[in-house]
């Protein structure tokens, strides 16, 4: 058994010195896991084995607790690097066979949306690490020895906890519970072995309210140590966040609860998110994970449905999985999404809330629907700086509309495009499925829709020929007499 195999060649060479200093001898490891196993026989009488599930769910220890692998895991021959849309790995140094890494918090003068002809760039002071927000992506392998430095070049104390990696309770990082505090300039070393895989992600503990509104929130992504079956052509990881950051000003406000004005994806908003190119039949993986400060986000993908395969809790068993056109990615979790790319086109992967889907400008108007405005916006200009007054027949009219931009904002919706303008903003994306492509890296343009296959303008013959020979919708009144309304 595949399984069993690897757990013996845990226990073998340098290993099994590692475990028994954890276990008093490398033996009572290797027969609690045998004991273990057998317990959990399925119906068939075979050892129940979850496929790719959670990987501490048969295992009398923590996972901390085995020693590390002796082969550390290495890109291209142990895992496909994930893919980052606008984000970055942390690099490390393999020392005596530990991965040796370090990051630095600090103040970090973050670009959400890059200018362009279109618009100006939106930026704020925030906290990151590394002099990225949010941090750079931790990336290793189901048995890797980690050892991370943490340099606290921030105006206050900090910490940083591994988001459902099981570790040591020293090293969870919870500023005056597992740790004391890292204090402005200091240096602190975190190390231990990560025995899960899936998708985590790593945040500040302490001051959390500030530290994690500001952007100190970063992904922690464990390949399995056993090859995948099935891996996907694209593994693709997004860290959603929202932010209010007032018009004008520099810093976003922490103290924020309900009404972020500005949200995004790997700390970008559309139209400063890269898209997810992939090529037709490519099996694409999504991580989602959610570290907002206050709220969740549904995030639907067009043209396609797909499996929900994990959480930050592990795997989910293959009979076990769900489909979902969305999937609601609450606060302080990961969700990961696959599905063969079989639709070729331009597709939205958005927050489904609708004030998560726009920028700045879109929030807190007065309702001008069905009003008309004549010169409102000029005469309000005057006296509330940054003064928009809805349209008339709603917002994307007044999208493409040459308004005067208030300093460090960006227009409250999207991109304009071949068809006109996308009407969304803020938490968006677009996944580009091509039959061709010159490369992934490489932005293929917009979709080219082949013949009869886009919504157009209906001719005066189509109307004539169609619309007079559908039965009318039947009106409401009868009915609500019968229910007495
Ligand atoms: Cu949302």
């Amino acid at each position: 058994m595949k399984e069993k195999v690897s757990r013996r060649r845990l226990l073998s060479g340098a290993a099994a010195v590692v475990g028994a200093t954890f276990f008093g001898s490398e033996a009572s490891f290797g027969q609690q896991q045998e004991t273990k196993e057998a317990d959990r026989s399925g119906p068939d009488g075979q050892p129940f084995k979850v496929s790719n599930g959670p990987s501490i769910s048969t295992r009398t220890q923590p996972a901390w607790m085995h020693p590390p692998h002796p082969e550390p895991g290495e890109p291209g021959k142990h895992y496909k690097p994930v893919v980052i849309p606008n984000g970055s790995v942390l690099p490390w140094k393999l020392m005596d066979g530990v991965k040796v890494m370090h990051l630095t918090a600090e103040e970090v003068n973050h670009e959400f949306v890059p200018a362009s002809d279109d618009n100006q760039s939106l930026r704020a002071l925030c906290w990151g690490f590394n002099g990225q927000v949010h941090g750079p992506t931790i990336e290793c392998v189901e048995g890797d020895r980690l050892r991370i430095y943490v340099t606290n070049n921030l105006p206050e104390a900090t910490s940083v906890h591994w988001h459902a990696i099981i570790t040591p309770s020293g090293m969870d990082g919870v500023g005056g519970l597992s740790q004391k505090v890292i204090e402005p300039g200091e240096t602190y070393k975190y190390e231990f072995t990560v025995w899960q895989h899936g998708t985590f992600m790593y945040h500040s503990h302490e001051d959390e309210m500030i530290q994690i509104a500001l952007g100190m929130t970063g992904l922690f992504i464990v390949h399995p140590r056993e090859p995948e079956q099935d891996p996907p052509d694209r593994d693709f990881a997004i860290l959603l966040h929202e932010w209010r950051i007032d018009v004008g000003t520099r810093r976003p406000n922490p103290s924020e609860m309900t009404d972020f004005n500005v949200l995004t994806m790997n700390a970008r908003a559309f139209p400063g998110t890269d898209p997810l190119v992939v090529k037709l039949g490519d099996k694409v993986r999504i991580r989602l994970g959610n570290l907002s400060p206050m709220e969740h986000h549904p995030i639907h993908l067009h043209g396609h449905a797909f499996w929900v395969v994990a959480t930050d809790g592990g795997a989910i068993p293959e009979g076990a999985r769900w489909p979902e056109a969305t999937a609601l990615v609450p606060v302080g979790s990961t969700k990961t999404i696959e599905f063969i790319a079989n639709n070729p086109g331009d597709w939205a992967l958005h927050c489904h809330m609708t004030h998560h889907a726009m920028n700045q400008m879109g929030h807190g108007l007065p309702n001008m629907i069905g009003v008309k405005p004549g010169n409102l916006n000029q005469k309000a200009g005057k006296i509330l700086s940054g003064f928009m007054a809805m349209g008339e027949t709603g917002m994307s009219d007044m999208a493409s509309m040459q308004m005067p931009i208030p300093k460090n904002s960006v227009p409250m919706v999207g991109l304009a495009t071949p068809k006109g303008y996308i009407g969304m903003g803020g938490m968006y994306t677009n996944l580009k499925v091509r039959e061709k492509l010159e490369s992934y890296d490489k932005d293929p343009g917009w979709y080219q829709d082949p013949p009869g296959t886009l919504a157009t303008l209906a001719t005066n013959d189509e109307l004539q020929r169609d619309l007079g020979k559908l039965p009318q919708t039947k009106p409401m009144d009868k009915s609500m007499k019968d229910m007495n309304m």
